[in-house]
């Protein structure tokens, strides 16, 4: 099962998950010099039935910025290479240690821990190699590849990702836990956007309301992943839940409460759909995947 074999969208963006996940299978296909227990758990991984929220967030701001989508379509392949590799790590018994993810079993048990690390190991060049190579002209994967690096870095997702593992940073108010996840889930959002917009070389006015979409919907997106994890359904999210509770881990529904929780989320998203005005009509696929984050079930 692709991503693609499941409908979560209108046809128009089924249609972008449809040709994100042809092109990550043909990203995948590597030479014979990768090693075939390799190549399979780097595609076991990549081609498993995510959403593609952040590809689909790339496709849809270069599709609004007026840009080429095949110009686009290898920096939607290169975030989802890095969101891919950080679930592949944050699965490992070293991090969350979790056994299940879209609905199969994790990379490292499939193919062993030292697999399972070279398979997201093997993710990060392979993203900033299609940047550097299949972006055109060179000055836009330029900037794709600045904005990516520091977006995947140790001051955005890595440093969210190890201050969310040490309980000494344990957030317990909403300005340290919006600190962490700005960088640990916001951060990969946003680029997205920002890379779309840079292939279509959009103006800064459009750039800047891309990212405060982007920033909104990233705490939005965490909320609800907070909600889910508390009551949403194994069998639908496809990972284990309730782990947050166990681990008496920090979130949004234990800082704030759940009706609050939700309030907020809702607040991000209409603040999202708000940055995006000077869209007009052209901004509705955006506003429907803010409403999907914040509706999802998965
Ligand atoms: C290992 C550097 C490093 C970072 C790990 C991915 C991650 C950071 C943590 C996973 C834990 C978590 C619940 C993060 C919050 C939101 C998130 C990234 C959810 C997973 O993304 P989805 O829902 O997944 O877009 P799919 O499978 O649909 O692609």
């Amino acid at each position: 099962m692709t991503a693609s074999d499941t409908t979560l969208f209108p046809p128009e963006i089924e249609s972008f998950r449809h040709q994100i996940d042809a092109q990550l299978e043909i990203y995948s296909r590597l030479d014979a010099d990768c090693p075939e227990h390799l190549r399979e758990a780097i595609r076991y991984c990549l081609l498993a039935p995510g959403k593609r929220i952040r590809p689909l967030l790339v496709l849809t701001a270069a599709k609004m910025c007026g840009g080429d989508l095949a110009n686009a379509m290898p920096a939607a392949c290169a975030v989802e290479m890095i969101h891919n590799y950080s679930l592949i790590h944050d699965d490992l018994p070293a991090m969350d240690d979790d056994e299940l993810r879209r609905g199969r079993a994790t990379c490292h048990v499939k193919f062993g821990e030292a697999t399972a690390i070279l398979a997201g190991d093997s993710l990060i060049p392979m993203a900033f190699g299609i940047l550097a190579h299949d972006i055109q002209p060179a000055e836009i994967a330029n900037q794709c590849i600045t904005r990516l690096a520091l977006a995947s870095g140790p001051t955005r997702l890595v440093g969210g990702q190890a201050d969310d593992l040490n309980l000494q940073f344990a957030a317990s108010s909403v300005e340290s836990l919006e600190h962490i996840h700005r960088r640990k889930t916001g951060a990969l959002l946003t680029v997205s956007l920002e890379m779309g917009a840079i292939t279509a070389s959009a103006d800064a006015e459009l750039l800047e309301s891309l990212i405060k979409y982007g920033r909104n919907l990233g705490l939005a997106f965490q909320i609800v992943d907070d909600l889910l994890d508390l009551r949403g359904s194994q069998a639908k999210m496809g990972k284990r839940i309730g782990k947050d509770a166990a681990l008496g881990k920090q979130t949004y529904p234990a800082v704030l409460g759940e009706a609050a929780s939700e309030e907020r989320a809702h607040q991000m998203v209409e603040a999202a759909i708000d940055a995006l005005q000077p869209f007009g009509e052209q901004a509705k696929a955006l506003e429907l995947l803010a409403n999907f984050v914040v509706n999802r079930t998965q």
